[in-house]
């Protein structure tokens, strides 16, 4: 079985959700749970995905290792379409992540109201600018695997969800939002965020529960 650190709605679910579409059963470790996570990912950043006596991090990565080590139909084993499968899922790991990472960055160490709206909303041009460009491709086809769904489709489904934590404008684009709702209609999809809720909640239970009996 695998073990996936994780952040509730984070990148990592993206790791999780490709796990349940390959059939893998999955351990959930709340990164906040864990008090030395920063041995696992010196970077203090999920997914990080324990395989046996491996540790591997790097959501891009994880998608390559999981897709090669198990059958699927998200990634051609070759050629043309592996090549662009795999240039789609930089796309979404290496440009739209970094770009929603800038409103978390800003958010955490701005704390002047004007300058920090200053930076959200030019961190939300980029990141309007990557949708438009994403939403033209999708007017050709129905996912960027084309007819069928790829990787990318999927991370972009996550982070997708990030902007409405910031006060910004962020325009995904008509295509882009049907790609959405058929990415989390999966009922993989469905299962991951609700077994990351479900953990969170019984997280926040316990605490409550041993605040109580330390109390008394
Ligand atoms: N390049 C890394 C970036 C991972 C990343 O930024 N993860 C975020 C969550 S989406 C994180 O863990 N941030 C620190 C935190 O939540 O404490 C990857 O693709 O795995």
């Amino acid at each position: 079985m695998y073990k996936l650190y994780y952040s509730p709605g984070a990148c990592s679910l993206a790791t999780h959700v490709l796990l349940l579409e390959l059939g893998q059963q999955v351990e959930l470790i709340n990164k906040n749970a864990v008090s030395d996570f920063a041995a696992l990912n010196p970077l203090g950043a999920v997914p990080v995905l324990v395989d046996g006596d491996k540790v591997l991090r790097e959501g891009a990565a994880l998608v390559l290792y999981l897709l090669g080590k198990h059958t699927n139909s998200l990634l051609a084993a070759e050629g043309v379409a592996r090549e662009q499968a795999i240039e789609n899922l930089m796309l979404a790991n290496a440009s739209v992540h970094p770009a929603y990472s800038k409103l978390f960055f800003l958010s955490a160490h701005i704390s002047d109201a004007a300058s920090l709206a200053t930076g959200l909303q030019a961190a939300a041009q980029s990141i309007n600018q990557l949708w438009r460009v994403i939403d033209g491709r999708l007017g050709q086809q129905p996912y960027l695997g084309g007819a069928q769904p790829s990787p990318a489709d999927l991370l972009l489904t996550v982070y997708a969800s990030w902007g409405e934590y910031f006060p910004v404008a962020i325009t995904l684009g008509s295509n882009v939002e049907r790609m959405i709702a058929s990415v989390r209609a999966w009922p993989t999809f469905v299962q991951a965020v609700a077994a990351e809720q479900a953990q969170v909640s019984f997280q926040q239970a316990l605490a409550a529960e041993l605040a109580e009996a330390a109390a008394l």
